[in-house]
């Protein structure tokens, strides 16, 4: 008998947020296995087990734990082939790659919260959210030129990639967390509505997962 996946996660990362819509595009059942960042939960050392760095999210499939959400994806697509999330030419593959690797190495981590609450402590709350849209700026400014000759409806062509499935948190994100203008990228913002419409998009969405505050169920 396999066991089912479980994904240790939180509502509100985007880094869990990318590995459920790719659970979801491929289908896969998993358990959801919350992790209470407030609570520090993720330093305990049952959690430090599974994830040496103490981060969210990580993935248990039987035997296997990995943990880093780029990581887990390549897992899943290499493990679970239906729905691909990589196209077979080369260069889109590679797009998807670079575009995946700019939101999780020069967007996301920026904007983490232990960093954005260092600088509010220590600087102030204006130069918090000055930080957070210089850094989102010149990353989605990039996206916007990098993009502009592979989109299709989806980022990197007709279907949805792992570009989209690394773009639509960020996007859901910044525009939901600290209100971040997309006036300035019109490709983006046009992606961002395609994203609101996908299933396993919004069924990824942090107000649907199990932990998020006042959900019951
Ligand atoms: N590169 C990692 C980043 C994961 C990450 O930043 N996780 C954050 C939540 S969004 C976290 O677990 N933070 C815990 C902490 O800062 O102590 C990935 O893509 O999975």
């Amino acid at each position: 008998m396999t066991s089912k996946l479980q994904l240790y996660s939180i509502y509100m990362s985007s880094p869990c947020f990318r590995v459920l819509i790719a659970l979801n595009l491929k289908g896969l059942d998993y358990e959801y296995k919350a992790v209470n960042l407030f609570e520090k939960e993720q330093n305990r050392p049952e959690y430090l087990k599974i994830n040496p760095l103490g981060y969210v999210p990580a993935l248990v499939d039987g035997n296997i734990v990995l943990a880093d959400s780029f990581a887990i994806i390549l897992y899943l697509e290499e493990k679970y082939p239906q729905h691909p999330l990589l196209p077979c030419d080369l260069v889109k593959k590679a797009i998807n790659y670079q575009v995946a690797n700019i939101v999780c190495s020069s967007i996301q981590p920026l904007l983490r919260l232990p960093i954005l609450r260092y600088i509010e402590e220590n600087v102030g709350e204006d130069e918090k959210f000055q930080w957070v849209y210089k850094h989102v700026a010149k990353g989605f400014a990039a996206l916007e030129i990098l993009l502009k000759h592979h989109a299709g409806k989806y980022a990197t062509g007709d279907q949805i990639y792992m570009a989209d499935v690394f773009l639509a948190p960020q996007l859901i994100s910044v525009t939901d967390r600290f209100n971040f203008g997309m006036s300035e990228y019109p490709l983006l913002s046009r992606l961002y509505e395609t994203y609101k419409q996908v299933p396993a998009i919004q069924n990824a969405l942090p107000q649907n997962q199990p932990d998020f505050p006042g959900r019951t169920s």
